[in-house]
């Protein structure tokens, strides 16, 4: 039994999540309730998820979500999905509930409403804080001072062997309308199969999805690698492969409830605080232990 979720904000996810694996609960419904938690908390918005996200360049606050059981190989996402805080919920859904893999834009949005979901003023899904961000965007037709790619992305493997990973974000802040970056794309933000492992990655998006980088980590997992290994080698090869410097991290867990990480970021400054961290910050929970915040060091 593990889990392990992207950057310092996943802390309560993985808390959550594993208290819920410890009360037998599949990694499924612990993962989407780990999940829901940072998604409903507006002071979390700002690492791109959920309530409290930037909105897109006309001020619409669009979100992706994808959820992947490692069961049965099911999977599940929504792509710009307006008025609606918990994405997550919904992708599962589609995953549970329909007879695809990925609903996008209004079609997500009456697929929420079908399902019975609550649809939210726009408004009512952003801050004070990121409608300043918005207004001085638009003033100043610049992004944030500082491009962020934050993104939640967790792993859970539970006591019955099944492992399951989901992903949530809003993309980068005032992204241009209907963008969809690697979050809800199977293989490239996500990936769970219960013969190796799970996989999921946080970054620049509409780099790391042309490297399918989690596929190819349950993949050479599959092929006998260690998670950390696996994590390493898909990492440099992005690397090596893209050339100029972006933002790229990946987090891993095998069937045993191993875990890795691997990433190109020399250093990580959270927003909401401005502590600074050498390396890639991610939370993890494995059986016996309390859940903790590390870092992994640039590639
Ligand atoms: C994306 N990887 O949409 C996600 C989240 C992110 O800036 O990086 N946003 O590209």
């Amino acid at each position: 039994m593990a889990c392990i979720g992207t950057w310092t904000f996943s802390l309560a996810a993985i808390n959550s999540c594993a208290d819920q694996i410890q009360s037998n609960h599949t990694s499924l419904d612990s993962l989407i309730q780990g999940v829901n938690v940072i998604e409903e908390d507006p002071s979390t918005g700002v690492y791109l998820v959920g309530r409290g996200s930037y909105p897109n360049a006309e001020g619409t606050v669009q979100l992706d979500a994808a959820v992947m059981d490692g069961e049965n190989l099911h999977f599940g996402s929504v792509c710009t999905l307006e008025g609606y805080s918990k994405p997550i919920s919904v992708a599962r859904c589609v995953m549970e509930k329909s007879k695809h893999s990925m609903i996008v834009g209004s079609g997500a949005c009456k697929f929420a409403h079908d399902m019975g979901f609550v649809a939210e003023p726009n408004d009512s899904l952003m801050t004070e804080e990121t409608r300043m961000a918005y207004e001085k965007y638009k003033l100043s037709s610049q992004s944030v001072d500082q491009v962020v790619h934050d993104t939640l992305a967790v792993l859970c493997l539970d006591k019955m062997g099944n492992v399951t990973a989901g992903v949530s974000t809003s993309g980068p802040p005032f992204k241009t309308p209907g963008r969809v970056g690697d979050s809800p794309l199977p293989g490239c933000g996500l990936y769970a199969d219960n013969m190796a492992g799970a996989a999921a990655v946080t970054g620049d998006g509409d780099i790391m999805m042309r490297y399918c980088p989690s596929y190819h980590i349950v993949r050479l997992m599959r092929e006998g690698a260690g998670v950390q290994d696996a994590c390493d080698k898909v990492v440099t090869e992005m690397k090596e492969r893209h050339g100029a410097p972006f933002e790229a991290a990946v987090i891993a867990l095998n069937m045993k409830g191993e875990v890795g990480a691997s990433s190109l970021l020399k250093e990580w400054i959270d927003v909401r605080n401005k502590k600074v961290y050498n390396g890639f910050p991610y939370s993890v929970w494995q059986l016996g232990k309390t859940p903790t915040i590390q870092i992994q060091q640039y590639l």
